[in-house]
């Protein structure tokens, strides 16, 4: 690596975007080994940049991460992103540290919505793009058509003629296969590393000007405490230089950086200098924020901070106030909530949280459902209860006008099923825009559809299409609002009573709807315990035990066979519930209830 040479010209920066599952993190394995990183034969992981707990278990990238290569003496830092849509603002934050990026694109599934956005964010920043034409070994792949399409989506991006004449690969990131022209033989994996190093200019410096380094990113060392990341630019910087840092005000405050460390393979080495245009890693800076620049005290000059997108979703996070709270978690107050929430929000910039206007609560502002899904699941295995409310999107007064964002939805599935997806997407104030019979008795369906109408729509269609339907969407824009509608049309059924559930109970509700509680669960007065097969919610009590005959001993009479309950995870839960609902969180349980627990209350409510 680049470590003796003093100026950027050895250095490559480059975010690796994708709409999700095309292969990025996959490829950035194949990079690894290429490159020489692991023994020969040494036994490695796949996926490797992808170590968070929730990232392994769901297998998807859930956080940008830095990472490092040695390439024929160029030091590669390469970024890999998620693709998944609620996570664009970590794309976003990516881009600020990179000087070029690679467009991954699924041979058979052609770009999709994400690489729509990631490829937009990416041509604005005027980043030059190297396009991967990725799983080339797939059976349904079809490079021809699929480099056509990405040729369109450069034009109506309003690439320019340079951008237009991107460098292109073909590839099978798995296996660290790689070609420039189908025609060839397989390559490997340096004919990439090499392209990089030729077609991704070396960051943009000014030997003249002094040093400076927009914090990109923050991470957190037990030992070396708080950890600012970023590139640097113009002259070199060395961990023992005076340094100060311009927060979003503008104002100056003085920093001692106690280590200074750049990237190298999946780890850290410490370096006593960094060459400019280097991504590092310094420690010792206390109160940081994404954004801020750090340079020397006699230039203080800001460099512009990151923007990132709007939020579209918001959710009210409350502490949890059910009968059984403060059970199972260690951090209940809600204090402690807002002290974590507000934690998250340093490092997240696409997170935003504001206090309730009730104050009851806070209100986390993001880019989706499934964020705020991670984001709860992360919290509840530190050991956070919490209630919370459902997904809202965020709607916007445009020249007085109430308008709602609205997506271009595409769903794909077998002929017999548009109908039902149709009608259902009707209910919720879609439009269908176009029907495509394609081979195979496949239908493709185009919609404009409200994004609140897609919270939780996505379950629907697997369920209405037995597993076969997909869908991609991306926010179109705004219009004015096209009315109200429920967010689900089925009731609840709902305790009327705490205590604890028996199965003669259960088994007489059965007929009422689909129950989500075993036998034996703990239940209280206003805890959802299935959904009614009617519109309207109805009290029922899942505690009554059957009236005992004098001949018979308490508990014969559970012998009943229940059908297995609807098993509601997190997400299910999220979706599932209205706008009068809750979602109720700890470490061990996740439980649905009324947000006004009572039934005379909530009659007295309507
Ligand atoms: N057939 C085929 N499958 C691949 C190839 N590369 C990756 N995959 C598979 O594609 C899936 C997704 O791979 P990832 O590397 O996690 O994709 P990603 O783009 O990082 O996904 P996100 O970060 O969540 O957006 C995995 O099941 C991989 O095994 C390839 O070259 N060919
Ligand atoms: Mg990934």
């Amino acid at each position: 690596m680049s470590e003796n040479s003093r100026d950027s010209s050895g250095i490559r920066n480059i975010a690796i975007i994708a709409h999700v599952d095309h292969g990025k993190t996959t490829l950035v394995d194949g990079m690894f080994r290429q490159s020489g990183l692991f023994r020969e034969g040494q036994q490695v992981a796949d996926r490797l940049m992808d170590r968070l707990d929730l990232e392994r278990e769901r297998g998807i990238t859930i956080a940008a991460k830095n990472c490092a290569v040695g390439w024929r003496g160029t030091k590669i830092n390469i970024i890999d992103t998620p693709g998944h849509a609620d996570f664009g603002g970590e794309v976003e934050r990516a881009l600020s540290m990179a000087d070029g990026a690679l467009l991954l694109v699924d041979a058979a599934e052609g770009p999709l919505p994400q690489t729509r956005f990631v490829l937009k964010k990416t041509l604005e920043a005027g980043l030059k793009v190297i396009v991967v034409i990725n799983k080339i070994d797939r059976k349904d792949a079809r490079p021809v058509q699929v480099l056509d399409e990405i040729s369109d989506l450069f034009i109506d991006l309003g690439a320019t003629e340079e951008q237009l004449e991107f460098p292109l690969v073909y590839a099978v990131g798995r296996d660290g296969l790689a070609k420039r022209s189908l025609d060839d033989a397989d390559g490997g994996l340096d004919i990439l590393l090499d392209l990089i190093a030729t077609e991704i200019p070396a960051p943009r410096n000014h030997a003249d000007q002094p040093f400076q380094m927009l914090v990109s990113d923050l991470d957190y060392s037990d030992y070396l405490g708080r950890l600012a990341i970023g590139k640097t630019r113009n002259q070199t910087v060395k961990a023992s230089d005076v340094l100060i840092r311009i927060d979003s005000a503008g104002t100056v405050k003085p920093l001692k950086v106690t280590r200074l460390q750049a990237y190298a393979g999946l780890s850290l080495t410490d370096a006593q200098q960094a060459v400019p245009g280097d991504i590092v890693v310094l420690a010792g800076i206390d109160e940081v924020h994404i954004g801020d620049t750090i340079c020397t005290s006699e230039h203080p000059l800001a460099l512009p901070r990151i923007t990132v997108d709007e939020p579209t979703v918001a959710m009210l996070f409350s502490r949890n106030t059910s009968p059984l709270a403060g059970k199972e978690g260690r951090y209940v107050q809600a204090s402690k909530l807002k002290e974590r929430l507000v934690k998250e929000t340093l490092r997240n910039v696409s997170l935003a949280i504001e206090d309730a206007a009730d104050r009851e609560g806070f209100i986390v502002k993001g880019r989706g459902e499934f964020q705020m899904a991670i984001l709860i699941e992360t919290m509840r295995r530190e050991g956070y209860e919490m209630c919370v409310g459902r997904p809202q999107v965020i709607l916007r007064s445009i020249d007085g006008v109430r308008c709602e964002p609205i997506e271009r939805l595409y769903v794909d599935c077998s002929e017999e099923f548009s109908g039902i997806v149709t009608q259902k997407l009707s209910m919720r104030k879609g439009k269908l825009i176009s029907l495509t019979n394609a081979h195979g008795g496949r239908t493709r369906l185009e919609f404009s559809v409200p994004s609140r109408a897609l919270i939780g729509f996505r379950d629907e269609l697997l369920t209405d299409t037995r597993g076969t339907g997909i869908m991609h969407a991306y926010l179109e824009g705004y219009e004015e609002h096209r009315g109200e509608f429920p967010s689900r049309f089925t009731g609840s059924l709902v305790s009327d009573r705490s205590g604890n559930s028996v199965p003669y109970a259960l088994f007489n509700l059965e007929p009422r709807g689909q129950l989500f509680l075993e036998p034996g669960e703990p239940v209280y007065e206003g805890m959802i315990v299935g959904e009614h097969n009617r519109e309207n919610d109805l009290d029922v009590n899942p505690c009554k035990t059957k009236k005992l005959s004098n001949m018979r001993a308490a508990g014969r009479d559970e012998n009943v066979v229940l059908t297995p309950p609807r098993v509601m995870t997190l997400e299910a839960a999220l979706n599932f519930i209205r706008e009068d609902e809750l979602v109720e969180i700890t470490p061990k349980s996740i439980r649905m209830r009324k947000s006004v627990l009572t039934a005379a209350e909530r009659k007295r409510l309507r």
